[in-house]
């Protein structure tokens, strides 16, 4: 393993004022993107709506990396041109969603196991010679009547830790995304309760798995209540109450951390990064891998007319702006409402 190498890709993708594009929806989940500004779910389809953002200069200029689907990380743009081109153009690092999704974990009903490891290093050596410098692996882990498990967040933990060992053998950064969700109408204690333990054991299982952490990058959810929770929080409490988490379990080694939107508003997404930013100095670089929180505003605008290509691309601009700041710590509510 040349650590230098991964640390040095890791230190790209944490660039303070850019953050990473999730655009790595499986085909099942564009589907559901798509269904909602009546596109329908072709290759090709799906082909031309990636090449808009990959295309956005003013966009990509505030991105630092783009995980990718498999299907995207081999195809071409309508003019033959690689995808993946298209993005190191635009100076960002390509990856590779390497999972193969979360499953029902046999005698843990309500919980998931994500599977995939299976043939994997022949695999990532594959997308590696196409291009791909990091890959992604997601966790999904469940708050409810007695949930999470321990059980459940001890596998998942092993198989983010094994899958991480794999992707840094074979020369690829690792993001860890142990996502804690916000389904469910929980408090907000119960998401830093899960967070919190969920961290831990999955850092746990790096050290045991021999994973440097240098050449990693942790994409992990905020400390926010369940969407159906009637007391929601502040941005300051979110912020406070994130911040003391990863304070108290993510070691100082790793480069840096990338949220994931989780089914926030586009702005308090934002809102919410900027405001973790304002505590520092922090031992780690905070930054966003936001995939619905990056993309609900261009594909509403795109909805499948070439013709409104323009305009995707501008209010993909506008959002992958606003969060660059938010990863300084610089964003304010007034510039969304100037825009
Ligand atoms: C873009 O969504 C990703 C892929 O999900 P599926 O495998 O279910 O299609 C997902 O892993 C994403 O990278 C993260 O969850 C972050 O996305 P959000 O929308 O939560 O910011």
């Amino acid at each position: 393993m040349d650590l230098n190498a991964l640390n040095d890709i890791a230190e790209r993708m944490v660039t303070p004022g850019k953050g990473i594009l999730a655009a790595d929806e499986s085909t099942s989940t564009i589907q559901k993107r798509f269904d909602k500004i009546g596109v329908e779910n072709t290759e090709a389809n799906r082909r031309d709506y990636r090449e808009i953002l990959f295309r956005a200069a003013d966009g990509m200029s505030h991105i630092s990396g783009v995980i990718l689907f498999r299907e995207t990380l081999y195809q071409d743009a309508a003019d033959g041109t690689p995808l993946v081109r298209l993005i190191e153009r635009a100076g960002a690092v390509p990856g590779i969603k390497c999972d193969a999704g979360a499953k029902p974990m046999a005698l843990f009903p309500g919980e998931t196991l994500t599977e995939g490891l299976d043939g994997l290093p022949a695999q990532l050596l594959k997308d590696r010679e196409r291009g791909a410098r990091f890959a992604k692996w997601r966790a999904t882990i469940y708050i409810g009547d007695r949930l999470p498990t321990l059980g459940a967040i001890k596998a998942n933990a092993h198989a983010l830790a094994r899958y991480a060992a794999i992707c840094q053998e074979v020369g690829l950064v690792p993001i860890v995304e142990p996502e804690v969700l916000m389904d469910g109408a929980h408090d907000i204690e119960a998401c830093d309760a899960a967070t919190r333990l969920t961290l831990r054991l999955v850092f746990q299982e790096l050290a045991e798995q021999r994973v440097a952490l240098e050449g990693m990058v942790l994409k992990p959810n905020m400390v926010v209540p369940g969407q159906d929770c009637p007391r929601q929080a502040s941005v300051e409490e979110v912020a406070r109450r994130s911040i003391a988490a990863f304070k108290a379990t993510v070691p100082a080694a790793v480069p840096g951390i990338a949220f994931l939107s989780g089914g926030q508003s586009d702005e308090a997404a934002t809102a919410h990064l900027s405001a973790m930013n304002q505590l520092g100095p922090l031992p780690w670089k905070l930054t966003f891998s936001y995939g619905r929180a990056l993309q609900a505003a261009p594909q509403k605008a795109w909805s499948g007319k070439p013709e409104n290509a323009a305009a995707a691309q501008r209010a993909f601009a506008h959002r992958a702006r606003m969060n660059g700041l938010a990863s300084l710590g610089k964003w304010e509510g007034v510039l969304e409402k100037a825009a």
